[in-house]
């Protein structure tokens, strides 16, 4: 058992004081990079040739280039890949990918998307992931989206009625350097963030602008999601090498990460406990997180019955 003696009012007073000394060094809980999720899809682009991307997941959600399952003017170049692996995709100024529709790749809850980009030009504005659906009306879609905006990186949600939340951080991205960029929403702490090469860039001080409408859910998209591209027009190319584009419904924001730097470890106690105990409080010393987050147990309630399976999430990485 653990109970932090130092900050204990109240039910942890209940609790033996003889653990959290005694606590070995954090445990860091892996983010969801390494993958204990559900992958949705991933696609890598190591095909020896042809039109088809492969889908390696065990959904088999299989693409092709460009705009036709034939040769078009749209095809990204096949080129060596970014990490190492066979192979990758070079859009030279108006290529991308496109993935048929499926119910799969529109989950309504938490998901993540990310993909190693290489880009060819400085200050682009270029869809790295679309799948979204216009409404009409102005800004209005439905479905999600992670773009480059200039040195800016943005990943936006919608809701089926067209209600946004989105989020845009500042980062220097450079031509013919390789970043991982990714987009997450955690559904549960309606929590959302940007991250570059794994680190969250969207911190306090370096959010460009964001709107949180509170969405309950990602609305559905009908049509193909496009890599490279929007998936309205298409426009928007990004400009460079695409490979690794991966989609799937773990969070990288989590539940217990009470303090909202990635990582649950013995740096969330204290803030657990607040969250447990004196809300308020809470969301004075952490505004940029979600006092949600500490129900651990997904119960839709934050309470005692969260705090065993929170000192799992300590100890079992
Ligand atoms: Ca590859
Ligand atoms: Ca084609
Ligand atoms: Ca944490």
């Amino acid at each position: 058992m653990y109970g932090p003696k130092s900050v204990a009012p109240g039910k942890w007073n209940d609790l033996p004081d003889d653990g959290y000394e005694h606590n070995p060094l954090p445990r860091i809980v892996e983010l969801a990079l390494a993958s204990h999720g559900e992958i949705i899809a991933r696609w890598d682009f190591d095909e020896p040739g042809g039109q088809t991307i492969l889908d390696s997941s065990p959904h088999k959600l299989d693409g092709f280039l460009g705009s036709a399952p034939e040769a078009d003017p749209f095809d990204p170049l096949r080129i060596p890949g970014l990490d190492g692996s066979p192979g990758a995709l070079r859009t030279a100024g108006k290529g991308y990918a496109q993935v048929p529709h499926s119910a799969l790749l529109q989950p309504t809850g938490s998901l993540t998307v990310r993909a190693l980009i290489r880009p060819s030009v400085d200050e682009q504005f270029g869809r790295v992931l679309c799948n979204l659906r216009y409404l009409g009306g102005g800004n209005r879609y439905s479905g999600y989206d992670l773009d480059l905006q200039r040195d800016h990186l943005r990943f936006a949600i919608f809701s089926e009625q067209g209600q946004e939340n989105y989020i845009i951080a500042a980062f220097d991205f450079r031509p013919a350097i390789v970043y991982e960029v990714a987009g997450s929403w955690n559904q549960r702490g309606n929590l959302m963030h940007v991250f570059v090469d794994g680190i969250r860039i969207s911190v306090p001080g370096n959010v460009e602008g964001s709107w949180h409408t509170t969405i309950a859910q990602i609305g559905p998209n009908q049509g193909n999601l496009f890599i490279g591209a929007t998936s309205f027009g298409p426009s928007e190319f990004f400009q460079g090498d695409l490979d690794r584009v991966i989609v799937d419904t773990t969070p990288l924001i989590r539940a217990g990460d009470l303090n909202c730097d990635g990582a649950v470890n013995n740096f969330d106690i204290d803030p657990f406990v607040l969250a447990l105990t004196v809300p308020s409080r809470y969301v004075v010393l952490y505004p940029d997180c979600a006092w949600r987050l500490a129900d651990v147990n997904g119960d839709g309630f934050v309470d005692n019955f969260d705090i065993d399976p929170f000192v799992e999430l300590l100890t079992k990485p």
